[in-house]
């Protein structure tokens, strides 16, 4: 099956991927999927980098971009979706996943199959379609995402449900028609909805498959109050652009 290129950002997930990468490598292999993970690390100080390198020694499946210091998510997904361009150039697919567990490594093959059969460009893991939901989870947290996917179906238009979910596979064939728009996103986690509406705006065909979100095995939240701030902003802005303009 087609190339698959996990880029999976980092920031002290260390004891996490430990027991990720190996889950995501054996999906892979009992699904006959080529697929890499690429670790995109920002100078974790608990060492996250030297535990994927050695994985990639061991594995030969495993790359690791490293940063100088902690740059964002949006950067550092766009960081990696530039290393795919400039060195993985067969792959078909870039995957963003999260590096925490909370991202079901064993629908990505019916993701690829659905993006396969449907004709899709984008198929994003959904919590909020049929046979999708929150695991155990704080009440407030739920309510926090579906209040930030009501205001990006409103500043957006993209009749997606679940606008936010940073679990997704992305054909690189529309990746690169929006390559000139990548450096202008934002570095944090707003860049989600911002890329998703760049790709829709360029035509791509996007489609949902339902997962359950897990709570994060180890270590804490890198949401914070800054990110949910600039996300609202992004939102208001972009909803009034879309109503001048319209
Ligand atoms: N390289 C890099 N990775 C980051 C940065 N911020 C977050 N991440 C990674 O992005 C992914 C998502 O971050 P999380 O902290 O899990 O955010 P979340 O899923 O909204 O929050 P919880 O699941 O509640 O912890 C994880 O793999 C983080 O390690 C960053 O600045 N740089
Ligand atoms: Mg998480």
């Amino acid at each position: 099956m087609s190339e698959v290129i996990i880029v999976m950002p980092t920031y002290n997930e260390a004891e996490n991927i430990r027991k990720l990468v190996p889950s995501i490598l054996q999906v892979l292999a009992e699904n006959r999927i080529d697929g890499y993970i690429l670790v995109v690390d920002d100078s974790s100080p608990d060492g996250t980098a030297d535990v994927a390198e050695q994985m990639g020694r061991e594995t030969g499946k495993v790359r690791v971009l490293k940063r100088p210091g902690k740059l964002g998510l949006g950067s550092a997904y766009v960081d990696g979706f530039k290393y795919v361009f400039d060195n993985m150039v067969t792959a078909k697919y870039v995957c963003e996943m999260d590096a925490d567990g909370s991202h079901p490594p064993e629908i990505l093959p019916q993701m690829v199959s659905l993006a396969e059969k449907g004709g899709y460009d984008v198929i994003i893991a959904s919590r909020y379609i049929h046979g999708g939901r929150w695991g155990e989870r704080s009440l407030t947290r739920s309510m926090i995402s579906r209040g930030a996917n009501i205001l990006a179906r409103a500043s957006t238009g993209i009749n997606v449900k679940d606008l936010t979910s940073g679990y997704r596979i992305i054909r690189l064939d529309i990746l690169k028609r929006v390559v000139d728009k990548l450096s202008k996103l934002h570095s944090g986690y707003v860049f989600q909805v911002e890329l998703l509406y760049f790709l829709h705006k360029a035509g791509a065909k996007i489609s949902e498959y339902p997962f359950i979100f897990k709570p994060r095995m180890h270590g804490r939240s890198k949401l914070g109050r800054g990110e949910i701030i600039s996300f609202a902003l992004w939102c208001l802005r972009s909803m009034l652009t879309r109503l001048i303009h319209q």
